[in-house]
């Protein structure tokens, strides 16, 4: 056989084996407030102008993060953002006491919903094999609209080796909201798959935030094969109802899609698309009859991480919320006791963050990677999140109340608080 040929068979089978996926979930910031900014995401409505506890929200965050370590899945961290964000209120001329929303826009604690921080492709889905990252430009929102800069920062730093490609933002006005709005079935994690990308038309009264246009670009950036890509619509009614993004409505993982009935404008198209590009699928859907887009969207039934246990089988880890419904309980208990592929569900406390429309899946970026090619200060283990529990537990705010966002005493304690952070990780030389 030729050398260069069996050289190159044997790094594609080291590949094969060392690629897994990792979690990387945002750490809740200091600044973690009510401010009501989210058009078209009801809790974000219906919790503006309430007291936030953002102590309590970020220690929820790694209790998330500790419960799925113990699962033995690999675990990954992003860091919250500088708030408030001064160079961005500089360039709009305003400052801190400007008119509201403007203080709210600057202080968002936004960035630790990382689905929405890029999307990502795994090495085996890319033409020249690396694992391709696209910053989202979240242009819809704007105090969500000047996440990108520090986002891409961090990715650039986490995801510097040679394995990755990071990629600056689809530019402006075509909407891209980054890994809510992108699915992947595959085999196994490290094997070629179908991805998806969902979009947006139209939301009824609301924004529809991913733009099919973004969605092309970034494709096309990451060099994914057109053949085993597939854009679909989201169905109107599912943003209309508060989907607004694709994981409040469906989530992937492996060869399963549990999607709800009402989640895509043509469903049975889709299906059928997926069906012929991957025969093993396995369409978990939720009749709409069993639970409505309603509770779905209330409960965040499909805001669950799907995961693969290290035993193979497929587990839910759902926020709590989902089990207070009784639709969505009863059903999570047909859903298990059934003979599918998802074998197991696990319930996580992220109420702080659920409060602004976040679930268990916004809080994590999937990334398929070696481990051993990111960089190690963006990894978790228990030891790190005891250090990060009490760097958390001693410098975040304990509470806010959303009168106090232009209180400049506020500012500093968050701003230490940020500091504090980056020290205990060894990022604080880091221009992040
Ligand atoms: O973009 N909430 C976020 C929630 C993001 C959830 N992410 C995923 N579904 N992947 C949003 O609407 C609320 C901020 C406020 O109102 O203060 C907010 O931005």
């Amino acid at each position: 056989m030729d050398g260069r040929f069996s050289t190159s068979l044997e790094t594609i089978g080291v590949c094969l084996l060392v690629l897994t996926e990792i979690n990387f979930d945002g750490i809740v910031g200091p600044s973690h407030n009510y401010a009501g900014l989210s058009l078209g995401n009801l809790a974000s409505a219906k919790n503006a102008n309430q007291t936030s506890y953002p102590r309590a929200a970020a220690l929820q965050g790694l209790a998330k993060m500790r419960h799925n370590v113990r699962l033995g899945l690999p675990q990954g961290l992003l860091l919250p953002h500088p708030r408030p964000d001064r160079p961005w209120l500089e360039s709009l001329g305003a400052t801190m006491n400007s008119a509201a929303p403007v203080p709210a826009w600057a202080m968002s604690a936004s960035a630790m919903w990382t689905a929405n921080a890029a999307t990502v492709s795994p090495a085996p889905d890319t033409r020249d094999g690396k694992c391709h990252l696209t910053v989202a430009n979240l242009v819809t929102m704007p105090h969500r609209s000047h996440e990108w800069p520090n986002t891409l920062k961090q990715l650039r730093l986490a995801f510097a080796d040679p394995a990755f490609d990071v990629h600056g933002p689809v530019p402006a006005p075509f909407g891209d909201e980054g890994a809510a709005n992108h699915m992947r079935l595959a085999p196994a994690h490290g094997e070629p798959g179908v991805e998806i990308f969902v979009y947006g038309r139209t939301g009824g009264p609301f924004p529809a935030r991913q733009h099919r246009i973004a969605s092309e670009a970034v494709a096309a950036h990451h060099g994914l094969d057109p053949a085993r890509t597939l854009f679909v619509e989201q169905a109107e009614q599912a943003i209309a109802a508060g989907a607004f993004h694709n994981d409040v409505v469906a989530v992937a993982d492996g060869l399963t899609l549990f999607a709800h009935e009402h989640a895509f404008a043509d469903r049975a198209g889709f299906y059928a698309d997926l069906e012929r590009l991957l025969p093993e699928v396995r369409i978990v859907e939720v009749p709409a009859a069993r639970v409505s887009l309603s509770d779905a969207i209330a409960s965040y039934l499909f805001n669950a991480q799907l995961v693969t246990l290290p035993s193979g089988e497929q587990a839910l880890i759902l926020p709590t919320e989902a089990q207070e419904i009784s639709a969505v309980h009863d059903y999570l208990e047909d859903l298990v006791a059934g003979n599918g592929p998802i074998r197991a569900t696990r319930f996580v406390d992220v109420r702080q963050s659920m409060a602004n429309g976040g679930g268990p899946a916004c809080l994590r970026l999937r990334v398929v990677a070696d481990p051993a090619r990111v960089d190690p200060r963006f990894l978790v283990d228990e030891a790190k999140l005891d250090r990060l529990d009490a760097v958390i537990a001693e410098h975040w705010p304990e509470s806010i109340d959303p009168s106090r966002l232009s209180d400049r005493t506020l500012h500093l304690s968050i701003e230490a608080a940020r500091t504090a952070l980056l020290d205990a990780l060894d990022l604080a030389r880091e221009a992040v």
